[in-house]
């Protein structure tokens, strides 16, 4: 395992990385990626569906981050989703998400900036190197996966337009598309879906801007074309389909902590002593391992503490959950 590697839940889940990459490169080399899209029925997704997803991404293995966990498959990955916008199912954003549309795409960033600036998505895609990092997903239902993410850390985008002193937290706002969202008419989250970070937050090198998973475009259910990434969170602080990010001075309040802030906190910082008020988060359900597997012990920051714990010093994380 390479030097800060984040050490695997259990042995027993362990695919050597070796074998990972090698049944990758045999992948690459079978050219199934071409495949799968010309009979649309690999993954038993039909064309429509899967034609976004199958348009490669290259991306440079960074052994830097990287879990040597069992990667959770291709069809979980996309057919097992949290987007409201496409309904409150976990298949529905696969079912309905095919509709989003993704070309243009502008991301807008404001507020204190010396240079606010609307990029457009295809020059963010050149901005910089695209990595892959393997990374934990952890959702506040109790339930994780383990995903290779395409793209680079947001610090080199927000770096671009120069924060001011007074930036204290960044502000994501995700695309609303009435007529392309059949999700927007639950009238549960006062659209658009908006979620937030403090500054440090959004700087730290784990926070990505991902554009790609299992180096291909992102499908559209899990947030094509840009959605944010911030692996020690609960997953609802990773915004899909990202159009505008504002820096602030005040910590916004984001769409869950609107709903129900005595059961959703603004940091949402993955930890298993502390419950949500109507379950426990002590430990998860792998997807993809079947419902009757044993559940794993969930790990405090999702098991990156070594890396971000320090952010949170001095802090008492039973009152900023
Ligand atoms: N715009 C938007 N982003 C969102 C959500 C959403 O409903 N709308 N759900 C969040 C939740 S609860 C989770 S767990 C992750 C799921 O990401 P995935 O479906 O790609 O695994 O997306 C997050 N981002
Ligand atoms: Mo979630």
């Amino acid at each position: 395992m390479p030097k800060n590697a984040i050490p695997p839940i259990a042995a027993s889940e362990i695919t050597p990385e070796s074998v990972w990459l090698s049944r990758r490169h045999w992948l690459q080399q079978a050219g199934l990626g071409a495949l799968a899209l010309g009979s649309g029925g690999l993954l038993g997704m039909d064309s429509a569906r899967a034609a976004g997803a199958e348009q490669k991404l290259p991306a440079t293995p960074n052994p830097e981050y990287w879990l040597s966990n069992k990667q959770t498959s291709e069809k979980d990955v996309s057919s097992y989703n949290n987007f409201y916008e496409f309904g409150t199912g976990k298949t529905d954003p696969y079912e309905y998400a095919d509709k989003l549309q993704t070309r243009p795409w502008t991301i807008t960033i404001e507020g204190e900036v010396a240079k606010p600036r609307t990029f457009d998505i295809d020059d963010l895609l050149k901005l910089a190197a695209i990595e892959e990092r393997v990374y934990r997903l952890r959702c506040v239902e109790a339930w994780s996966m383990v995903i290779p993410w395409n793209g680079y850390s947001l610090s080199t985008l927000l770096r671009k337009v120069e924060p001011t002193s007074k930036a204290k937290y960044v502000e994501f706002i995700t695309a609303v598309q009435p007529g392309n969202m059949p999700g927007l008419n639950d009238r549960i989250i006062d659209w658009p879906y908006t979620e937030g970070l403090r500054i440090d937050e959004a700087m730290h090198p784990l926070t990505m801007l991902v554009f790609g998973v299992y180096g291909k475009m992102l499908p559209n259910q899990n947030g094509a074309p840009m959605r944010v990434a911030i692996p020690w969170k609960y997953g609802f602080k990773s915004g899909k389909s990202i159009v505008k990010i504002r820096l602030v001075e005040k910590m916004p309040v984001t769409s869950w902590v609107k709903i129900a802030p005595n059961e959703y906190g603004f940091y949402a910082n993955v930890n298993p002593d502390v419950p949500h008020p109507r379950w426990s988060q002590a430990t998860e359900r792998r997807i993809g391992d079947g419902f009757f597997a044993p559940r794993v012990d969930t790990l405090a920051f999702n098991g990156y503490g070594e890396q971000v714990a320090a952010m949170y010093a001095g802090m008492d994380l039973r009152k900023n959950y």
